[in-house]
């Protein structure tokens, strides 16, 4: 009995020390692309002696910087990271290693790296150097911290969330509540942490283009769907920055004002191209802002859930009635029925927010 009473003890204080390790990573939110965000906390005899994230691609990883902060404390320590350690020379060298070299006692492990480069190749190296490992602490959220990146390391595609507003009377609207459109509000806070912004050039031509409100924040990428345009396409952005950070992806030729902005035509213009196009760019994931059911997102959204394209939905309730645009408004997004999963609702400022999983 004592013995289990010592194990369950034990597994508690692994899980404390993992999510304290993904509330460290979460710092970094926005900012890892095409890193994962990773944190790590070294604890020698009950005692914190070193914590670190990282913090963005190409600088050190979330071990180096709490090895650094440990010091000598770190000889006979356990290791918390929320994702396998490193085993290969990327942009910085091994983290495997720097734990090696540092003498620590025990690794806990939140998840082992789906990257095929590193795939268990840390743990194993640990293991062989006599380290006490332990995989799988607090998965789920390591797993769900991490959502976006994994995607992308194993289908090649940016992971895709929709997002959408509907007044009271079910009409998609073209704004965003005004409560959830605040510092702190839930759609600064997306725009923060997601990497692209995907929206209809209809929707880029009449609004201002939507930015994070949060102080310092780091502004998306804004991908401009073009499809059937006039060759001309004039952008009224709301800050000169935005214009080197906005891409045009069209079906045909077009110019964009003002000059700066890239455009890449697209042969294919498909949901499906576009993902795989910014996968390929770096970015891990991606906000579909649906606004405008006339506009050019409409026909991408056909078949999303048979074609495993967008991973995630939230939906805004806006407390508002508004007049009827006709009755094709809420037509897109296929022909299937299917319950969402995971789903999670919370208010904000007066406005219900509803997300959930596709898959
Ligand atoms: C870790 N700790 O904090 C991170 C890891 O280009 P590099 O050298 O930064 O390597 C990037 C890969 O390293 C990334 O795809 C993922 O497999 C792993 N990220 N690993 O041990 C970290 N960010
Ligand atoms: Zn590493």
């Amino acid at each position: 009995r004592l013995r289990c009473q010592a194990q369950g003890g034990a597994r508690d204080v692994d899980g404390h020390y993992i999510r304290r390790c993904v509330e460290l990573a979460r710092t970094a939110a926005g900012h890892t692309s095409p890193n994962p965000m990773v944190g790590c906390v070294i604890v020698r005899d009950g005692r914190v002696v070193g914590e670190g994230f990282h913090p963005k691609a190409g600088q050190p990883h979330a071990e180096v910087f709490a090895l650094r902060a440990a010091g000598d404390f770190a000889e006979n320590a356990t290791a918390y990271v929320s994702l396998e350690p490193c085993n290969h020379y990327g942009r910085t060298p091994p983290c495997s290693e720097a734990l090696i070299k540092a003498k620590v006692k025990e690794v806990v492990v939140g998840m082992t790296d789906p990257n095929p480069i590193v795939a268990s190749k840390g743990i194993e190296k640990l293991r062989g150097a006599g380290i006490d490992v332990r995989i799988g602490v607090e998965e789920a959220l390591c797993l769900r911290l991490n959502e976006a990146y994994i995607h992308r390391m194993l289908t090649g595609r940016a992971f895709a969330t929709l997002r959408t507003t509907l007044s009271m009377n079910g009409i998609v609207m073209d704004q965003i509540g005004s409560g959830a459109d605040q510092p702190g509000g839930y759609y600064s806070q997306l725009l923060k942490e997601y990497d692209g912004i995907v929206i209809s050039s209809n929707m880029a031509k009449t609004t201002a283009l939507p930015i994070s409100r949060e102080a310092g924040a780091k502004q998306p990428l804004y991908i401009i769907i073009a499809q059937g345009e006039d060759s001309k396409l004039h952008i009224p952005f709301l800050h000169e920055d935005s214009v080197s950070n906005a891409i045009v992806l069209a079906d045909s030729p077009v110019t964009v004002q003002p000059a700066g902005v890239s455009i890449s035509v697209l042969d294919q213009m498909s949901l499906d191209s576009i993902l795989q196009l910014l996968s390929e760019r770096g970015l891990c994931s991606v906000l579909v802002d649906f606004r405008d059911a006339g506009g050019s997102l409409a026909s991408l959204l056909n078949n999303f859930q048979e074609d495993k394209l967008v991973q995630k939905v939230i939906l805004e309730l806006s407390p508002v009635w508004m007049p009827s645009p006709g009755p094709s408004n809420l037509a897109f997004g296929g022909s299937q029925s299917f319950p969402l999963k995971n789903v999670e609702h919370k208010e904000v400022n007066g406005t219900l927010l509803l997300e959930g999983y596709v898959q």
